[in-house]
């Protein structure tokens, strides 16, 4: 845990109906995905969602109709932020896997996809965030080599039950131009520093500083309502529609 609190912006990503037998509790309700993010001006770009297939996950009750899937943790974090159905409290009404959640459709704010998947990503770490984390491979090295590594790797999806259906239609949607990297940063990147997959934490974090930097102070927004405008000053505007919305939440730890 560090010292200084990190502010998230929760994407609320739909779970489209109807649900899995183990989720059949839950028809009739909103069920989401919460997914914690630190960009929310890249939810154009995103093209599946991420979980941690070994995770334990639950599905909370916030209010009276919506339902969140996250870890405990966030929930119980959420629960002191006024976001649960009892006050500090957090109501599970169905305890899930990770790979409970894989395959799920879902409709996320902003993404020009209209449906993207749940997928595995063996990097999500569930003491952080929610434990989920939508998937933006055209400015995130890690969502991009995890997302290769599943569309190159037939193995690696019948390991875990994906279906070439959830992956192989869902190609980078370039959203943000990056004055080193071009517009699809992460994958330049990637290339560049020779990274075979998922796994090389170390080159991974390195690909993440090198992009990150340029990509926030002179990146320049290519697609939505704030096309030509820097990322810097396009950030907080999109994040303010989303909560105004009611398509995101504020989630703090
Ligand atoms: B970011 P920080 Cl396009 N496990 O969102 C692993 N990674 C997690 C996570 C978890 N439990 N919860 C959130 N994250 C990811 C978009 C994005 C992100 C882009 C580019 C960079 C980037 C799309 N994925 O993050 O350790 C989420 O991915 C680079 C840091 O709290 C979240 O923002 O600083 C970011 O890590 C939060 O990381």
């Amino acid at each position: 845990e560090g010292v200084i609190p990190q502010e998230y912006t929760l994407i609320k990503m739909e779970v489209v109906s109807p649900f899995p037998s183990k989720m059949s509790v839950l028809e009739g309700k909103k069920v989401f995905l919460a997914a914690a993010t630190l960009r929310p001006e890249t939810m154009y770009g995103q093209t599946n969602a991420w979980v941690l297939p070994e995770g334990k996950y639950g599905a909370f009750q916030i209010n009276d109709t919506e339902v969140f899937v996250m870890t405990y943790r966030a929930a119980l974090n959420l629960a002191y932020q006024r976001l649960s159905h009892i006050p500090e409290k957090p109501t599970c009404l169905v305890a899930l896997s990770g790979r409970d959640l894989i395959g799920l459709p879902l409709r996320s704010p902003l993404a020009f996809n209209e449906i993207i998947y749940t997928l595995p990503m063996l990097s999500v770490l569930t003491e952080k965030g929610t434990g989920i984390v939508t998937s933006v491979p055209s400015d995130s090295p890690d969502d991009y080599m995890a997302l290769h590594d599943l569309k190159s790797k037939p193995a690696f999806r019948a390991k875990f039950g994906v279906k070439g259906e959830w992956v192989m239609p869902f190609e980078i949607v370039p959203i943000i131009n990056h004055p080193d990297f071009g517009d699809r940063s992460a994958e330049r990147i990637c290339i560049e520093k020779k990274i075979k997959s998922q796994n090389e934490r170390d080159k991974l974090d390195e690909a993440k500083k090198t992009i990150y930097k340029g990509g926030f102070y002179d990146g320049i927004m290519i697609v939505g309502e704030f096309t030509g405008m820097k990322v810097q000053e396009a950030k907080g505007l999109i994040r303010s529609n989303l909560l105004e919305t009611n398509q995101a939440v504020v989630y703090s730890e």
